[in-house]
């Protein structure tokens, strides 16, 4: 019988079950880098507002709430951690577990860590947190999700002690938030050295008290690009006028510095400083140009024009200079190396300096190489007498090592291999697998950002010993790390962007052997740590899962072949400009087009779209195979389209202007001439300052068809295809003959100002 009892009863019941209605969610096994031993068993551990952990000491307890308090972020709740024993989560040291090695183990009663180091059990939680479902990782309050720990047994420990990630902050400032962003995402990868290219010629970034003018002045730059989207490579130089300040830049005073060294050690990250001398160094130089050597630049850089930088070693004030600001550096930083720099140092400067000259005679010197040797074991010096290491780039072996160095071989592996052999530590970050600044896919189809390519699977592949070398070398080989080059890298979006996931290849190359790795298998665990990345709203690549469209022009018609980096992907295109679904068609082969076409492809994986959509248009048109019997200009009407990319070998070169003539066989309808032309600032590549379209009925005699505006070359960007399309009211002709003008001499303030321009076009389009 209802009474008034039995209904508040039931009504509690179902207050009661609404309030506790919570939904499981369990987690993925697609831990990166992958774990040297990993066992997935039945069931899961379910992480809930009861659950207990217990830790052994207060470092640990340190530990374990850093990590247990992301609960309180999304449940709103955390998991009560005390020292103890008794917890549903328990912390326990083993001596025997190498130093960041972890071993966990996860079953429905019971997580168990255990490690014999503190950045073990700092891992062994990097490693529960992947385990954890995705959408731990949204920072937003879901106070109805239980999380489930699937089941594992994982026995972990890192292949190489050198897990690194340079950041440029240079060329573009980044703050100390966003510092701190880049070391938090370091940890999740297990990456442990956090590089910070702190200067160079574009900026110095690092208050010292005894050279205040390093960031009064050397701090800020003139910028008109930064805003620009699509900004690749700098070009220009913004004169300062009188009066003028400039306003681009930032730094970190020291006390932000503190603060960010001490967010790496909790993170179990120690920061290496980079102070690039002695080229380099025109922030340095601008500031204090008493430590210049002859003609140096006024101005902090903005840009690609980069030419009297150099710090100058055949004055004593040098090296008071470096020393003072070296030890108040080295006061700021606690790991016990100092990187210097040492790259790409233009010694122009020097072979007409007098005080230069003047010391390579006094010490005995055989050159500008000997002497920038001289000054880099000078340098050595100052930071061996604080007791610590010094570290540069593989140019430190010009001229002769100095004798205690670390070098960091990123000029391929070569560097690194010569100095191993002489008995000095490496590290190893080869432009061609380390360098995340690069392009990561198709040129035409990536964001235009960097320059040269470095692709997923290229970055993956990546051995860190190299062939051919003795153990005992071997043994030198301390790690590798991706380097993040920030010339064209203007925003976090940007940043972010170029990181991922690359770096989780880079970081399963440093932390897992190199018999365990796997591209499949990596690949198969992006997809869910793609997931996390959408969680926490941060911009990746996806490049590696989207379709090249690569073409091979046949005379009359294209031949089309598409693929991707990844395996085992379906791909469908459509040929009508709409967007690739399922129901378009599958790619199985190439195929043919022998008219203008549009082409969209896209990736699927079980059922559903990964990547982004790859979007070309191919032209097939009334010239083409035209000009097959001319040796020089047949790749302009042979269907083969150039790259953005200037070593693209469907490029055609005209060094004095262009001029090219195409003949038809009968009298043929025209209404337009296009074509894309290069602008590759950096290389003196420009497009053409003005295009005439001639037409002619016997051949003979032309008139003027039509001709397009100049192109203002200051407002395109540094590396582009500029496209010409010249229309005229449609006629018959015999023949046209296309004549673009050349811009020479190049402008002042480009990288190759006053030198002779070349034009490059692909592919002369006549409809
Ligand atoms: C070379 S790598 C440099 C950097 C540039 C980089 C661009 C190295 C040691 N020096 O100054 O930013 O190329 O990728």
């Amino acid at each position: 019988m209802i009474n008034k009892y039995s209904i508040i009863l039931l009504l509690a019941a179902l207050a009661n079950m609404s309030c506790v209605q919570k939904n499981i969610e369990i987690g993925e096994v697609a831990i990166i880098p992958q774990p040297e031993q990993l066992m997935v068993e039945i069931g899961y551990f379910e992480i809930n507002e009861n659950t207990t952990v217990s830790v052994e000491s207060r470092a640990q307890l340190a530990l374990a709430n850093l990590f247990f308090d992301q609960f309180t972020v999304v449940s709103g709740w955390k998991p009560k951690v005390d020292i103890g024993d008794k917890g549903d989560i328990v912390f326990s040291t083993d001596a025997t577990i190498v130093e960041e090695a972890y071993n966990l183990e996860v079953n429905p009663k019971k997580i168990s860590i255990m490690a014999g180091s503190e950045a073990g059990f700092f891992y062994a939680l990097q490693s529960l947190k992947q385990l954890l479902p995705v959408s731990f990782y949204s920072g937003k309050l879901q106070p109805n999700i239980v999380w489930g720990v699937p089941s594992v047994r994982i026995q972990d420990k890192p292949a190489f002690e050198w897990r690194g990630y340079m950041l440029d902050v240079s060329r573009h400032f980044f703050d100390k938030e966003q510092v701190m962003e880049v070391l938090d995402f370091m940890a999740e990868s297990k990456l442990n050295r956090f590089h910070w290219h702190l200067t160079d010629d574009q900026g110095w970034r690092v208050e010292i008290k005894s050279y205040p003018k390093l960031t009064e002045v050397g701090a800020w730059r003139m910028d008109y690009n930064i805003t620009d989207e699509n900004v690749s490579n700098w070009f220009g130089r913004p004169i300062q006028k009188p009066g003028e300040k400039p306003s681009y830049g930032g730094y970190y005073t020291q006390e932000d510095i503190k603060e960010i060294v001490a967010y790496a050690k909790e993170r179990f990250i120690e920061v290496v400083p980079e102070i690039d001398m002695p080229g380099h160094a025109q922030a340095m130089v601008a500031s204090y140009p008493e430590i210049g050597c002859v003609n140096s630049e006024k101005y902090v850089a903005t840009g690609g024009v980069v030419k009297n930088n150099t710090l100058n070693p055949g004055k004593e004030e040098t090296f008071v200079f470096a020393e003072k600001m070296l030890n108040e550096v080295m006061d700021l930083f606690p790991f016990n190396y100092m990187h210097i720099g040492g790259d790409e140092c233009n010694k122009s400067q020097w072979l007409k300096d007098p005080d230069a000259q003047r010391k390579i005679k006094e010490e005995g010197l055989k050159d500008v190489y000997e002497l920038q040797s001289y000054f880099i074991k000078r340098i050595e010096k100052i930071i061996n007498a604080r007791g610590k290491i010094m570290i540069g780039w593989d140019e430190i072996l010009e001229g002769g090592l100095a004798p205690n160095a670390t070098v960091m071989s990123w000029r391929g592996e070569e560097g690194g291999i010569e100095a191993a052999k002489m008995g000095h530590e490496v590290i190893m970050t080869p432009s061609n697998y380390c360098y995340i600044d690069l392009k990561q896919g198709h040129d035409d189809l990536e964001p235009n950002l960097g320059y040269s390519q470095l692709l997923l699977s290229t970055a993956y592949s990546y051995d860190v010993i190299p062939k051919d070398i003795s153990e005992e070398e071997a043994g030198l080989i301390k790690g590798i790390q991706a380097n993040m080059w920030t010339e064209s890298i203007s925003d976090w979006g940007k940043l972010t962007y170029m990181t991922f996931p690359r770096l989780y290849a880079i970081a399963e190359s440093g932390w897992t052997s190199p018999e365990i790795k796997d591209w499949d298998n990596f690949t198969n665990r992006l997809q869910t740590q793609f997931l996390r990345l959408d969680n926490q709203g941060v911009r990746y690549a996806v490049s590696a899962f989207s379709p090249w469209i690569d073409h091979t022009g046949q005379g009359d018609h294209i031949e089309i072949a598409l693929k991707t980096e990844v395996n085992d992907l379906e791909i469908f295109y459509t040929l009508d400009g709409s967007e690739p679904t399922m129901e378009s068609k599958s790619y199985n082969g190439s195929f043919k087009i022998n008219h203008s076409t549009s082409i969209k492809a896209r990736a699927f994986k079980d059922g559903e779209a990964v990547g982004y959509t790859s979007s070309m248009d191919f032209y097939v048109h009334k010239a083409a195979g035209k000009l097959d019997e001319s040796p020089d200009l047949k790749k302009l009407t042979d269907l083969n389209y150039g790259k953005l990319n200037k070593s693209d070998p469907n490029w055609v070169s005209f060094k004095n202007g262009m001029e090219v003539t195409i003949e038809f066989d009968s009298l043929t309808a025209v209404k337009e001439v296009k074509f894309d032309a290069l602008r590759f600032t950096i290389a003196g590549i420009y497009p053409p300052k003005n295009v005439e379209v001639h037409g002619s009925e016997n051949g003979k005699d032309y008139y003027k068809l039509g001709e397009t505006d100049k192109i203002d070359i200051s407002h395109v960007q540094g590396r582009n295809k500029i496209p010409f399309q010249i229309g005229f009211n449609p006629v018959k002709v015999k023949s046209l003959k296309i004549i673009g003008k050349h811009i020479n001499p190049i402008p002042q303030e480009h990288h190759m100002s006053g030198a002779n321009a070349t034009i490059k076009v692909d592919e002369i389009v006549v409809e």
